[in-house]
Protein backbone atom coordinates (compact mmCIF):
# COMPACT_ATOMS: atom_id res chain seq x y z
CA UNK A 1 0.00 0.00 0.00
CA UNK A 2 1.78 3.32 -0.87
CA UNK A 3 -0.31 5.83 1.23
CA UNK A 4 0.95 8.72 -1.52
CA UNK A 5 4.22 8.08 -0.67
CA UNK A 6 7.21 8.37 -3.75
CA UNK A 7 10.66 6.77 -3.44
CA UNK A 8 12.83 9.00 -6.92
CA UNK A 9 15.36 6.64 -7.13
CA UNK A 10 18.25 6.24 -9.52
CA UNK A 11 19.18 2.72 -10.50
CA UNK A 12 22.68 3.28 -11.23
CA UNK A 13 23.08 5.22 -7.62
CA UNK A 14 25.06 3.06 -4.62
CA UNK A 15 22.90 5.97 -2.47
CA UNK A 16 19.49 4.71 -3.84
CA UNK A 17 20.39 1.55 -4.05
CA UNK A 18 19.76 0.79 -0.27
CA UNK A 19 16.46 2.45 -0.01
CA UNK A 20 14.78 0.23 -2.94
CA UNK A 21 16.29 -2.67 -1.54
CA UNK A 22 14.78 -1.68 2.28
CA UNK A 23 11.21 -0.62 0.49
CA UNK A 24 10.67 -3.95 -0.61
CA UNK A 25 12.85 -5.71 2.48
CA UNK A 26 10.16 -4.26 4.55
CA UNK A 27 7.33 -4.76 2.57
CA UNK A 28 6.44 -1.08 2.70
CA UNK A 29 6.44 -1.67 -1.18
CA UNK A 30 5.88 2.17 -1.32
CA UNK A 31 5.59 3.66 -4.91
CA UNK A 32 8.99 4.31 -6.59
CA UNK A 33 10.46 6.43 -9.92
CA UNK A 34 13.48 6.04 -11.52
CA UNK A 35 15.04 9.27 -11.99
CA UNK A 36 17.41 9.35 -15.20
CA UNK A 37 20.47 11.52 -13.54
CA UNK A 38 22.41 11.24 -17.30
CA UNK A 39 19.44 13.23 -18.86
CA UNK A 40 19.37 15.97 -15.87
CA UNK A 41 15.85 14.61 -14.61
CA UNK A 42 16.62 16.00 -11.09
CA UNK A 43 17.05 19.09 -12.07
CA UNK A 44 13.98 20.06 -14.02
CA UNK A 45 11.29 22.82 -11.91
CA UNK A 46 9.45 19.90 -10.48
CA UNK A 47 11.98 17.63 -9.14
CA UNK A 48 13.80 21.36 -7.52
CA UNK A 49 10.13 22.12 -5.79
CA UNK A 50 10.38 18.95 -4.18
CA UNK A 51 14.25 18.39 -3.23
CA UNK A 52 16.00 22.10 -4.42
CA UNK A 53 19.24 19.98 -3.52
CA UNK A 54 18.61 18.14 -6.84
CA UNK A 55 20.16 14.35 -5.37
CA UNK A 56 18.50 10.87 -5.39
CA UNK A 57 17.31 9.20 -3.35
CA UNK A 58 14.41 11.48 -2.34
CA UNK A 59 11.13 10.20 -0.90
CA UNK A 60 8.07 11.99 -1.27
CA UNK A 61 6.07 11.80 2.22
CA UNK A 62 2.99 14.18 1.05
CA UNK A 63 2.56 17.45 -0.38
CA UNK A 64 4.38 18.99 2.04
CA UNK A 65 7.19 17.10 2.54
CA UNK A 66 9.67 15.88 0.91
CA UNK A 67 12.90 14.40 2.34
CA UNK A 68 16.55 13.03 1.24
CA UNK A 69 19.66 11.85 2.22
CA UNK A 70 19.61 8.33 1.79
CA UNK A 71 19.97 7.13 5.45
CA UNK A 72 17.28 9.53 6.56
CA UNK A 73 14.53 8.16 4.20
CA UNK A 74 15.85 5.09 5.68
CA UNK A 75 15.86 5.70 9.06
CA UNK A 76 11.85 7.28 7.88
CA UNK A 77 11.18 3.56 6.58
CA UNK A 78 12.70 1.73 9.43
CA UNK A 79 10.95 3.90 11.59
CA UNK A 80 7.48 3.17 9.65
CA UNK A 81 8.04 -0.43 9.24
CA UNK A 82 8.80 -0.81 12.59
CA UNK A 83 11.50 -3.17 11.02
CA UNK A 84 15.40 -2.97 11.22
CA UNK A 85 15.76 0.09 13.14
CA UNK A 86 15.52 -1.06 17.08
CA UNK A 87 13.50 0.84 19.36
CA UNK A 88 15.39 -0.04 22.56
CA UNK A 89 17.62 3.58 22.14
CA UNK A 90 20.87 2.28 23.05
CA UNK A 91 20.66 -0.87 19.94
CA UNK A 92 19.10 2.25 17.83
CA UNK A 93 22.75 4.63 19.02
CA UNK A 94 24.71 1.95 17.36
CA UNK A 95 22.79 1.71 14.13
CA UNK A 96 23.22 5.36 14.00
CA UNK A 97 26.65 5.38 14.83
CA UNK A 98 26.93 3.02 11.79
CA UNK A 99 24.89 4.91 9.63
CA UNK A 100 26.79 8.13 10.57
CA UNK A 101 29.65 6.18 10.03
CA UNK A 102 29.00 4.97 6.55
CA UNK A 103 28.10 8.72 5.62
CA UNK A 104 31.41 10.14 6.94
CA UNK A 105 34.55 8.01 6.40
CA UNK A 106 33.64 5.08 4.09
CA UNK A 107 31.67 6.49 1.32
CA UNK A 108 33.77 9.43 0.70
CA UNK A 109 36.51 6.84 0.21
CA UNK A 110 34.44 4.86 -2.40
CA UNK A 111 33.51 7.86 -4.12
CA UNK A 112 37.28 9.80 -4.13
CA UNK A 113 38.46 6.19 -6.12
CA UNK A 114 35.27 5.05 -7.72
CA UNK A 115 33.75 7.89 -9.21
CA UNK A 116 36.72 8.74 -11.37
CA UNK A 117 36.67 5.31 -12.37
CA UNK A 118 33.07 5.19 -13.35
CA UNK A 119 33.35 8.96 -15.42
CA UNK A 120 31.40 10.43 -12.83
CA UNK A 121 34.19 13.31 -11.70
CA UNK A 122 37.36 13.61 -13.74
CA UNK A 123 39.91 11.03 -12.50
CA UNK A 124 42.51 12.08 -10.60
CA UNK A 125 46.20 11.64 -11.48
CA UNK A 126 48.21 8.47 -10.89
CA UNK A 127 49.53 9.05 -7.75
CA UNK A 128 46.32 10.44 -6.13
CA UNK A 129 44.51 6.96 -7.68
CA UNK A 130 46.92 5.12 -5.66
CA UNK A 131 46.54 6.94 -2.87
CA UNK A 132 42.44 6.78 -2.94
CA UNK A 133 42.81 3.07 -3.61
CA UNK A 134 45.20 2.00 -0.69
CA UNK A 135 42.90 4.65 2.07
CA UNK A 136 39.82 2.89 0.61
CA UNK A 137 41.52 -0.50 1.49
CA UNK A 138 42.66 0.65 4.83
CA UNK A 139 39.00 1.49 5.50
CA UNK A 140 37.81 -1.69 4.89
CA UNK A 141 39.96 -3.12 6.92
CA UNK A 142 39.10 -0.84 9.68
CA UNK A 143 35.47 -1.61 8.87
CA UNK A 144 35.69 -4.98 9.34
CA UNK A 145 37.32 -4.99 12.41
CA UNK A 146 34.38 -2.62 14.00
CA UNK A 147 31.56 -3.91 12.84
CA UNK A 148 31.86 -7.12 11.61
CA UNK A 149 31.54 -10.55 13.49
CA UNK A 150 31.21 -13.93 11.93
CA UNK A 151 28.02 -14.91 11.67
CA UNK A 152 26.48 -12.01 12.36
CA UNK A 153 24.98 -9.35 10.54
CA UNK A 154 27.04 -5.59 11.20
CA UNK A 155 27.28 -4.70 14.43
CA UNK A 156 26.78 -7.62 15.83
CA UNK A 157 23.03 -7.87 14.98
CA UNK A 158 21.31 -11.39 14.76
CA UNK A 159 18.80 -9.80 12.05
CA UNK A 160 19.86 -6.83 9.42
CA UNK A 161 19.44 -3.15 10.48
CA UNK A 162 18.95 -0.78 8.39
CA UNK A 163 22.62 -0.05 8.43
CA UNK A 164 23.38 -3.15 6.46
CA UNK A 165 20.94 -1.57 3.52
CA UNK A 166 23.04 1.20 3.88
CA UNK A 167 26.40 -0.14 3.48
CA UNK A 168 26.07 -3.30 1.97
CA UNK A 169 25.61 -0.82 -1.17
CA UNK A 170 28.69 1.56 -0.74
CA UNK A 171 30.84 -2.27 -0.60
CA UNK A 172 29.04 -3.44 -3.73
CA UNK A 173 29.76 0.12 -5.33
CA UNK A 174 33.10 -0.21 -4.94
CA UNK A 175 33.70 -3.85 -6.52
CA UNK A 176 33.03 -1.85 -9.79
CA UNK A 177 36.47 -0.76 -9.57
CA UNK A 178 37.02 -4.52 -10.28
CA UNK A 179 34.69 -5.20 -13.17
CA UNK A 180 35.89 -1.89 -14.82
CA UNK A 181 39.43 -2.73 -14.94
CA UNK A 182 38.24 -6.18 -16.36
CA UNK A 183 36.18 -3.82 -19.22
CA UNK A 184 39.39 -1.40 -19.31
CA UNK A 185 42.45 -4.33 -19.83
CA UNK A 186 39.55 -5.75 -22.69
CA UNK A 187 38.80 -2.63 -24.43
CA UNK A 188 42.57 -1.25 -24.13
CA UNK A 189 43.62 -4.36 -26.27
CA UNK A 190 41.16 -3.54 -28.97
CA UNK A 191 41.22 0.27 -28.76
CA UNK A 192 44.76 0.94 -27.16
CA UNK A 193 44.22 4.15 -24.82
CA UNK A 194 40.61 4.99 -26.08
CA UNK A 195 37.50 4.06 -23.86
CA UNK A 196 39.10 3.93 -20.80
CA UNK A 197 36.95 6.75 -19.34
CA UNK A 198 33.63 7.66 -19.15
CA UNK A 199 31.61 4.27 -19.83
CA UNK A 200 29.47 3.76 -17.47
CA UNK A 201 27.92 0.38 -18.47
CA UNK A 202 29.88 -1.44 -15.41
CA UNK A 203 27.30 0.16 -13.66
CA UNK A 204 23.93 -0.69 -15.44
CA UNK A 205 22.28 -3.88 -14.45
CA UNK A 206 22.88 -7.40 -16.57
N1 LIG B 1 24.53 11.92 0.68
C1 LIG B 1 23.50 11.69 -0.29
C2 LIG B 1 24.12 11.64 -1.68
C3 LIG B 1 23.08 11.59 -2.79
C4 LIG B 1 23.71 11.84 -4.15
O1 LIG B 1 24.83 12.37 -4.27
N2 LIG B 1 22.99 11.48 -5.22
C5 LIG B 1 23.52 11.64 -6.55
C6 LIG B 1 23.63 10.27 -7.21
S1 LIG B 1 24.70 9.19 -6.30
C7 LIG B 1 22.53 12.45 -7.39
O2 LIG B 1 21.34 12.22 -7.33
N3 LIG B 1 23.03 13.41 -8.21
C8 LIG B 1 22.22 14.11 -9.13
C9 LIG B 1 22.43 15.59 -9.16
O3 LIG B 1 23.26 16.12 -8.39
O4 LIG B 1 21.73 16.24 -9.97
C10 LIG B 1 22.75 10.38 0.06
O5 LIG B 1 23.31 9.54 0.75
O6 LIG B 1 21.59 10.24 -0.35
Amino acid sequence: MSEGKCLYKADVSANSVGCIAFNEFSGLKWETKSVDLMKGETRTPEFLAMNPLHICPTLKINKDLSIWESNAILRYMGSSSKKAYPENIEQRAWVDTMLDYRQCNFYPKVSTVCYGFLGFRKPGSEEEVKKGKAALEAEIKQFGDAFLKEGKFMGGFAEPTIADFSMISAIEFAKVIKVKRKSQSKEKGKQGEKGTNHDQTALRPK
